[in-house]
């Protein structure tokens, strides 16, 4: 096509197109026309957060270019590209990273500093990209770093949520919540892409006819049509050219208005309409690990399958392969059950749209699919109603209702007469209604099935997928351990620590390969590391003290031991156990002589993190950890032997201050509940010890780091059972430590005591699920093993290096790695330099 322009017209493309470059000045000039004309300002009227709009404009300039390249090489190269399905993506900020990720960040920082500001400054004003609620959504930010960095040609599908998870602000030490408006000025990290638009369609009926070749065929007709608008987000990896994107999905009407309505004089029902299909792409669901069931929630998820999947069926159809290439060209990894309507949508266009046969329809969708469970939680388990989807999705039903028949008759022939297994098996649930079960659908629509931690997928063969082990045997099902980019949580949350290691492995290599951190132990005795190294942490900790100055008013002191549990509030992550240790610590030091008080170590206690808003236990834990941290935080006769903070609007920026301060995390989840867990990994990078179960990842942190350098407490997972069973026929914990907690609380020393009451019930009368109880004793233990040894400093900084240098398998990068070679089967694909024509 370039060889028919006219040689005038490539000349100019050639003159003008040049790169833009990355020297200070040319980012001053940038930053100037930014100011200028982005932004319609000038040198009288430009604050702080102009200033930043103007830094991101200009770096925006330049991932762009790095964006057209990299879908210029893969469209040329037309390998086969991986597609991350995931209804969360919780980006954070994206200034910092983009400028270390391409390198900008020395020029830039010094280009601005003669321009009048700071860069610490500049950073400071960027709202987070919060579309997401915790581990799931993050991790899909990671892997995106990851993808990115590693050359391979990926794609991100998500929605743009206008309303990310809500802001959470404390009135009276309850949880309010606040909608999270991030769109309110502009976003310079979207490109909108106004014409991308993809027709959705709901409700409807379906059609029978016979085809011209007479074969009976369905259409899938009426009912009312949206549009999906697509914005790309750039995702630059570190060191490479390389450039990937997050389409992310937004909802209109497609008509304006109704104009009959509009003529009979309905303007506001015509209005309403308009406002119904905006509301689709409206707001994130707030639930963390937990199924809400509104209809509102699968319609998005409908909407933005059906978006995405046109979108790679169009950019497939454009090489003109045969049917049977698509699992060569496309791998789609579903990012738990949320898009499992993908299989199913797939299968429509293949045997209603496309005319193909159904068998080979479904050999082509089952080998295109893969499929990363999440949780074990049950009521994170997604079910639908039946005549729910057959309003919203006609055709979609009967597509299920036909997949799970042909299932069910393989079953039937391999196992014959085990009418209990097809029961267990039924991607129906025959309840009234009837349901249809979405962890069902997804495993027996994909050829891989993932869990993310060694632990969590055993446990999914042995309880909740057990009965598939029967049918497919354990070949379909293995474990892609989580992690998490080291260019976001260290480079760029630590950068005195990050540096230290650069200088002391004398390149940055381990940025790229995490694996090198071993390196740092043959330093682990040289005196100047070892301060250095204690100095930035330090320092770290000075940084969150001022934070927790400014959001909570409250003065912590950064030579006490840090101590941080900060994660979604949820019962089976046990903040509650956490804060009952905190009151047995405060009335034993209420106990102790001023001498003994002396030789205690001192602790800061500090809690962040969101409830679901109907998730009433989680926000009276809330409410007890502040109600504890009012009355400890002003009690001068324990002279601050001990501090309790609960840090606001826990969030990504928030993260990358707290978790290189922490000098002890917690990751105390009832053994078997939590299936990886990410925040472990981070905190244990920076240097930073856990108290954690054998849970998740934390096991696998144990076997890397060794047990010399983590503290690990309570029952084990295949021990959790009995224990539920035996609370039965108790009504009193059986601890008394706990007991005695218990009946503080009851005394009011920590308020009005009836407000905790729901919360105490928990634990007594055989209903404490998550075995508080049993475990509390041996979390009281290991806390003191903690304390005795953070009194030996120079063993303390000992444990510390050795964690970060033992954490290379935890890169988000090895992870990736492994889904690539194992189960997407895709190769990098390096960007072509190429100019800029
Ligand atoms: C969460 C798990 C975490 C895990 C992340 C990322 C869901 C459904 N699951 O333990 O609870 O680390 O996923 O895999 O949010």
């Amino acid at each position: 096509e370039i060889a028919k322009l006219p040689k005038e017209t490539l000349a100019l493309w050639e003159k003008y197109g040049a790169d833009e470059s990355d020297d200070k000045e040319s980012f001053q000039k940038s930053f100037i026309r930014h100011v200028t004309t982005t932004l319609a300002r000038s040198i009288y009227n430009i604050d702080n957060f102009s200033a930043y709009q103007a830094t991101a404009h200009s770096v925006r300039d330049r991932l762009i270019k790095r964006w057209n390249e990299t879908q210029q090489t893969h469209t040329e190269v037309d390998s086969k590209r991986v597609y991350y399905l995931s209804l969360e993506f919780l980006l954070g900020r994206s200034l910092d990273n983009a400028l270390l990720n391409l390198g900008l960040k020395d020029n830039y920082g010094g280009g601005i500093k003669e321009l009048g500001f700071t860069m610490e400054d500049v950073l400071e004003q960027e709202v987070d990209a919060a579309l997401g609620n915790g581990g799931l959504g993050r991790l899909a930010a990671c892997y995106m770093d990851s993808l990115a960095t590693m050359d391979y040609p990926a794609w991100g599908y998500g929605l743009r949520y206008t309303y990310g998870i809500f802001q959470q602000r404390l009135k009276d030490g309850y949880q309010i919540e606040f909608p999270d408006y991030w769109l309110n000025f502009d976003n310079p990290w979207e490109l909108p892409r106004l014409d991308v638009v993809v027709d959705v369609q709901f409700c409807g009926s379906v059609n029978r006819y016979t085809d011209e070749e007479g074969h009976e065929r369905y259409a899938w007709e009426g009912g009312d049509t949206l549009q999906a608008i697509a914005y790309d987000v750039p995702i630059p990896g570190y060191g490479t050219k390389n450039c990937i994107n997050i389409r992310l999905w937004s909802s209109k009407p497609k008509r304006q208005f109704d104009l009959t309505r509009f003529n009979e004089g309905q303007y506001e029902q015509a209005v309403y309409e308009q406002m119904q299909a905006e509301n689709i792409t409206a707001v994130l669901y707030p639930n963390d690990n937990h199924m809400v069931g509104k209809e509102l929630r699968l319609k998005q998820q409908y909407f933005w399958v059906a978006a995405s999947l046109f979108d790679i069926v169009r950019r497939f159809k454009k090489s003109e392969k045969p049917w049977s290439n698509f699992p060569l060209q496309v791998i789609m990894d579903k990012i738990h059950t949320h898009p499992t309507l993908a299989i199913v949508e797939l299968q429509r266009i293949l045997v209603d749209l496309e005319g193909i046969g159904w068998d080979e329809a479904w050999a082509i969708v089952t080998q295109t699919f893969a499929f990363t469970n999440h949780t074990i939680l049950p009521e994170a388990m997604e079910r639908w109603p039946v005549p729910m989807i057959q309003y919203l999705l006609p055709r979609h039903m009967q597509i299920i209702f036909d997949i799970n028949l042909f299932f069910l008759q393989k079953v039937e022939k391999a196992i014959p007469n085990n009418r209990d297994l097809l029961a267990k098996l039924s991607i129906i649930e025959e309840s009234t209604p009837q349901f249809v079960r979405m962890a069902h659908l997804a495993i027996v629509g994909s050829h891989r099935v993932n869990g993310v931690a060694a632990l969590h997928s055993e446990l999914i063969k042995q309880t909740i997928f057990k009965d598939f082990i029967q049918f497919y045997g354990e070949s379909k099902f293995e474990n892609k351990t989580n992690g998490i980019t080291p260019r976001r949580w260290l480079h760029q949350a630590n950068p005195k620590l990050s540096e230290l290691i650069t200088e002391t492995l004398g390149s940055k290599n381990w940025l790229k390969n995490l694996d090198l951190l071993k390196g740092l132990k043959s330093h682990v005795n040289n005196k100047d590391f070892r301060k250095r190294w204690v100095a930035a942490k330090l320092s770290n900790k000075v940084r969150l003290a001022d934070y927790i100055q400014k959001a909570t008013g409250v003065t912590v002191n950064s030579n006490a031991l840090f101590d941080v549990q900060v994660k979604r509030i949820h019962e089976y992550k046990r903040q509650f156990m956490n804060i009952l240790g905190v009151i047995h610590r405060y009335n034993t030091l209420k106990k102790m002589t001023s001498e003994e008080r002396a030789c205690v170590v001192h602790r800061v206690v500090i809690f962040g993190g969101k409830a679901a808003p109907g998730y009433y236990i989680a926000k009276l834990v809330i409410k007890l950890i502040n109600s504890v941290a009012e009355v400890v935080n002003n009690d001068n006769s324990i002279e601050d032997s001990l501090k309790v903070v609960f840090i606001p609007d826990y969030n990504v920026s928030v993260a990358e201050i707290i978790i290189p301060a922490s000098d002890i995390s917690q990751h105390i989840s009832t053994a078997g509940t939590e299936a990886s867990g990410t925040s472990n990994m981070k905190f244990v990078l920076n240097g930073g010890l856990i108290l954690g179960t054998v849970d998740g990842a934390n096991i696998e942190i144990c076997e890397e780091i060794g047990d010399d350098n983590i503290f690990m407490f309570g029952n084990l997972a295949h021990q959790v059972d009995d224990l539920r069973h035996a609370h039965r026929y108790r009504s009193v914990p059986v601890d008394p430590s706990l007991q005695a907690v218990i009946n503080d609380i009851e005394s009011g020393q920590f308020g009005d005591s009836r407000i905790f009451a729901p919360l105490i019930n928990t634990l007594t009368h055989g209903k404490d699920y998550y075995l508080i109880s049993d475990d509390f004793q041996s979390y009281l233990d290991t806390q003191k093993l903690v304390d005795e040894s953070y009194k030996d400093q120079e063993g303390w900084t000992t444990k510390s290096i050795m964690c970060s240098a033992h954490m290379g398998k935890f890169s988000s990068d090895r992870a990736i790695q492994e889904y690539a070679d194992q189960i997407w089967e895709i190769k990098p694909v390096p960007v072509m330099t190429k100019k800029h024509i």
